[in-house]
């Protein structure tokens, strides 16, 4: 078990994951009172998702984060109607969710081509508005980025999540015995023998009271709301961030892990999840395994130990409990081959999910067609 406390003051990096636009849409033209011409209408603003861009490209080339679309022609007596403005297409990265101004979500960008109209433009001056045009749609919209990972790395900080990610992926992450080493998100990929990818995210540290924004808070655990499942990682020896907090154990932290993952999103907590629990060749080790294994079989038996804010309302069901150590590599073979299964079996159950909708959908437009 580590302490680090000096570090919590580092800065979050300048990994950007949200930017704030301002979008307008184009004027329509004018219209042509005596010959009853139409103007053009105003172009629109569309962001449409494309690989290899970031929110950091997109405020390094755009500073001013304006985004206005062409004006529509005016109708005249060589066209009449008047050709529409140019539209501004902005490329965003993937995995973008379009906020209002009031937080209200309008839009998703998820698969490389997806497109979202941001702005609309005006309508062009004709006879219904006296030949007058409309101004463009303008508004104020946040791109709100979250990660599109397999797996989310969730654990309180030094447990070894970056340590993990090293192991399994080429990824190199900044390892070091200090708490919150890892300031933004990093994703790796695992590479099985036969070419099989499992993409892992590796989130900042997490600890007790990020809901009320304590340490890196709850904002990277937007992150994990994609993360297709979730992989805790615990440090078997426990944790005490300063010396001025409670040291807490393994099971403990599990259980706070669950209970802040809960006041994020309860939702979080359907996700399949696996656990790995990490520093292994520690000497402590084996001793600390038997008791925590002994806790999760029958967690109910000891939570009156605890204080009642830290017991989470429901618990984390792991599909696979796997001791590990980065240091020596004991377990890392078994967990990459756990995270492949789940991962294949949750692609099965959604397949198979999908299999009966479209089979209740065939059954109910024969029984329809037998009716006629
Ligand atoms: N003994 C031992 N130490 C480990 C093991 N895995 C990681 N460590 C050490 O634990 C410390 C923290 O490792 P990191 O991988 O940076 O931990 P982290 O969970 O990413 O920490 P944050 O980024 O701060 O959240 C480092 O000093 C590692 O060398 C292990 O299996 N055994
Ligand atoms: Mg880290």
């Amino acid at each position: 078990m580590v302490r680090g406390g000096a570090a919590v003051l580092r800065k979050y990096g300048n990994f950007i994951d949200n930017l704030r636009l301002y979008v307008r849409g184009g004027t329509g033209g004018m219209g042509y009172p005596r010959l009853g011409g139409e103007g053009g209408r105003g172009g629109d603003v569309w962001f449409i998702a494309q690989e290899r861009i970031t929110l950091k490209s997109i405020r390094e080339k755009y500073p001013l984060k304006r985004f206005v679309a062409g004006t529509g022609a005016n109708s005249s007596v060589k066209a009449l109607k008047g050709e529409k403005g140019k539209d501004c297409e902005v490329h965003v990265p993937l995995g973008i969710s379009v906020l209002c101004d009031d937080g209200k979500q309008i839009g998703e960008l998820n698969a490389a081509g997806d497109r979202f109209l941001a702005a609309r433009g005006g309508l062009g001056g004709s006879l219904a508005t006296n030949f007058v045009p409309f101004k463009g749609q303008r508004r104020i919209v946040h791109l709100d980025l979250k990660l599109i990972a397999d797996v989310g790395l969730v654990g309180f900080p030094n447990a070894g999540k970056s340590s993990l990610l090293s192991k399994v992926s080429h990824a190199k992450p900044e390892i070091a015995n200090y708490a919150f080493t890892t300031i933004q998100p990093q994703l790796g990929k695992i590479m099985y023998a036969d070419y099989k990818q499992i993409l892992v995210a590796d989130l900042p540290g997490l600890i007790e009271g990020a809901h009320a924004n304590k340490g890196m808070g709850h904002k990277f655990l937007k992150h994990v709301e994609r993360t297709k499942q979730l992989l805790l990682v615990v440090d078997i020896s426990g944790f005490q961030l300063s010396v001025k907090t409670q040291f807490r154990t393994a099971f403990e932290t599990i259980l706070l892990l669950t209970k802040e993952l809960e006041l994020y999103k309860e939702e979080l907590l359907t996700k399949p999840a696996l656990l790995a629990i990490n520093k292994m060749d520690l000497p402590c080790a084996k001793d600390n395994l038997n008791e925590l294994m002994k806790q999760l079989q029958n967690p109910q038996d000891f939570l009156h130990l605890l204080e009642e804010e830290m017991i989470p309302e429901n618990t984390l069901e792991f599909k696979d409990i796997i001791p590990i150590s980065t240091h020596t590599g004991e377990g890392i073979e078994e967990l990459k081959a756990c995270i492949r299964k789940s991962i294949a079996e949750e692609a099965e159950q959604e397949n198979e999910e999908y299999r009966k909708k479209k089979l209740l959908l065939l059954q109910t437009s024969e029984e329809q067609m037998n009716r006629r």
